[in-house]
This record gives C-alpha cells, structure tokens and sequence, in this order.
C-alpha cells in the first residue's frame, strides 16, 4: 500500500519557513514540516501533529494545495505527499532532534539543497494555485519522469 504523508510549509511572504532534515529520509535538505501519517489519524491530524513535533509550531488554519505521488525505483516504495500551506499558526519555531528550522527570503530559496522536484512545483505554491503531479525517480534519486498540473 502507498505511504501517505503530509508537508507543511508557511509562506509569509515574502518569507517562507524551511528546516534543514537533520536525520532520515532527506537528510541534508531543505523542507517543509511533515511525515506519515499514522494509523486512527486524518491527513490533517497528522500534518498538525507533524508539524508540533517538528517545529513547535501549532497550526491553528491550513489550506490544501496540492497532492504528488511519489514512485522510487530504488525499490524504497511509493508514497503520497499531501501539501498544506499553513495560514494561521502559533508559536515560533524551535529546532527539534529531526529539523533546523530558518526562515528564507522567497526570492533565495535554496533549491540547490532541496529535493529536485520541489523547483517545478513551489511556485504554484507560493502563488497559492492548486495542484496535482506524479515524480518518478531513478535509482540515484535523479527525476526520470514526471507530470503535474495545476488544478481549478
Ligand atoms: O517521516 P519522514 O521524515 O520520512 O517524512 C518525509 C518528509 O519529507 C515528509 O514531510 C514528506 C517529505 N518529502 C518526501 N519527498 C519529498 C520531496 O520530493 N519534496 C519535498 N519537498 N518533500 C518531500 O518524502
């Protein structure tokens, strides 16, 4: 079965919240505030719980602009990331064992030390337009395929 996990970014422009994966799965990178979400919760629930972990920060209103599927050919599993850009929030961020959180100017987003498909999608996002997209990725984690579309 796909693995369903959340991403949680705030935008407030013209800054946008990232935190620098300390350990797992992206480590490295730059990202939005998510992961999976467990059995009993909603998508929502998860993205909140997520988040609180995550960076301390309390989600108080979120709107969801976008869902990717995700298929590694490393053999890692397919998984599908739901994306919330957080509109109301409280608290400020800390770091936690998992992120260093730090706000970036939206024209310096660091996309060098981010996953490589998030160049063709943050835009939609940071123009707060709705969209849906697949990425395939190779053995390297290079993007060997991909779609995406913006969404009414
Ligand atoms: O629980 P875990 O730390 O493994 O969650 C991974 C987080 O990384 C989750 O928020 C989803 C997110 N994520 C991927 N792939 C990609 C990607 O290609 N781009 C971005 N921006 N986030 C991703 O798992």
């Amino acid at each position: 079965m796909k693995k369903i996990l959340t991403l949680c970014i705030i935008h407030q422009h013209p800054k946008i919240l990232f935190g620098m994966k300390k350990r797992g799965h992206g480590q490295g990178k730059w990202n939005g505030f998510g992961g999976k979400v467990e059995k009993g919760e909603t998508i929502e629930q998860g993205a909140i719980r997520e988040m609180k972990e995550e960076s301390g920060i309390e989600i108080s209103k979120m709107n969801k602009l976008g869902i990717i599927d995700f298929e590694y050919q490393d053999g890692s599993g397919n998984m599908k990331v739901h994306i919330f850009d957080v509109k109301e929030f409280k608290g400020s961020p800390i770091e936690s064992a998992e992120m260093k959180p730090k706000w970036f100017d939206v024209n310096k987003i660091p996309y060098n030390q981010m996953w490589p498909d998030d160049k063709y999608w943050l835009p939609m996002f940071l123009n707060e337009k709705k969209f849906e997209g697949k990425f395939i990725f190779d053995k390297f984690n290079k993007i060997i395929d991909y779609s995406l579309s913006k969404l009414k």
